[in-house]
């Protein structure tokens, strides 16, 4: 995964390591710890991504090669407990809102967007292009919400890049620090970005997880 920080320095570093990170810094305040009962989360970018089968993957369901357009929205609600990640005995009501990507639904989207505590926005490791419309999903979204919505960047179909993974990451890279400048806000935190693949189950659990425990840390600190 890539972290661009405030001083827009991007570290790489493994989401393992991060993930123990963001635990450790959790448990640390673990005392008096506020935990939202009901976290929302959008799911959006381009069509055919990747979104509808991430979040499929995630609720444990098998990888389907073929594609089907969601039409709309389609949401799902996972209890996460909190336990085994953080030791804190609560139980989490996830909302994932899974948006489709195509603009002929932008108009149906807008009512979605409100109440949205943290956005997962997913490009195609495989069309870097797809990056091209994260910065107006981000526009979107805080327009809708109160507050500038904390967001993760999600690479998905990391299995299709194979040896390129390496020449690619100066383009990856270039993006990220676009849509930094971009979402510039002195409070904000680091840029995450994260390398996934549904076909190979890699860091699929480790990407709700990072955004999940990350808006634990953002409404406590
Ligand atoms: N090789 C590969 N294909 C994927 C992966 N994730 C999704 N796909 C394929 O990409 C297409 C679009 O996926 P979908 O999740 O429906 O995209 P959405 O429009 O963003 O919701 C489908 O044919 C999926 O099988 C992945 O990690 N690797
Ligand atoms: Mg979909």
């Amino acid at each position: 995964m890539l972290i661009v920080d405030k001083q827009d320095e991007i570290v790489k570093t493994s989401e393992n390591d991060f993930l123990n990170e963001i635990k450790e810094t959790i448990k640390g305040k673990s005392s008096n710890l506020r935990v939202r009962t009901n976290v929302k989360f959008i799911i959006a970018g381009q069509g055919a991504v990747g979104k509808t089968t991430l979040v499929q993957r995630y609720l444990g369901r098998p990888f389907h090669a073929q594609y089907l357009v969601t039409l709309g929205v389609q949401t799902s609600v996972v209890s996460v407990n909190l336990e085994p990640l953080v030791g804190i005995q609560k139980t989490v009501k996830l909302q994932l809102w899974d948006l489709a990507g195509q603009p002929q639904f932008r108009e149906v989207l807008r009512p979605f967007f409100a109440g949205t505590d943290e956005a997962i926005f997913v490009v195609d490791l495989s069309r870097l292009s797809t990056f091209e419309t994260i910065i107006d999903w981000i526009k979107e979204t805080n327009k809708h919400n109160m507050k500038k919505t904390p967001f993760v960047i999600i690479g998905s179909k990391y299995d299709l890049i194979g040896n390129s993974a390496t020449s690619l990451e100066s383009v990856i890279k270039e993006y990220l620090l676009q849509i930094k400048e971009v979402t510039k806000d002195p409070f904000r935190d680091e840029l995450l970005f994260l390398e996934t693949s549904s076909k190979n189950d890699l860091n699929i659990s480790e990407a709700f997880e990072i955004a999940l425990l990350r808006d634990i840390l953002l409404t406590n600190r």
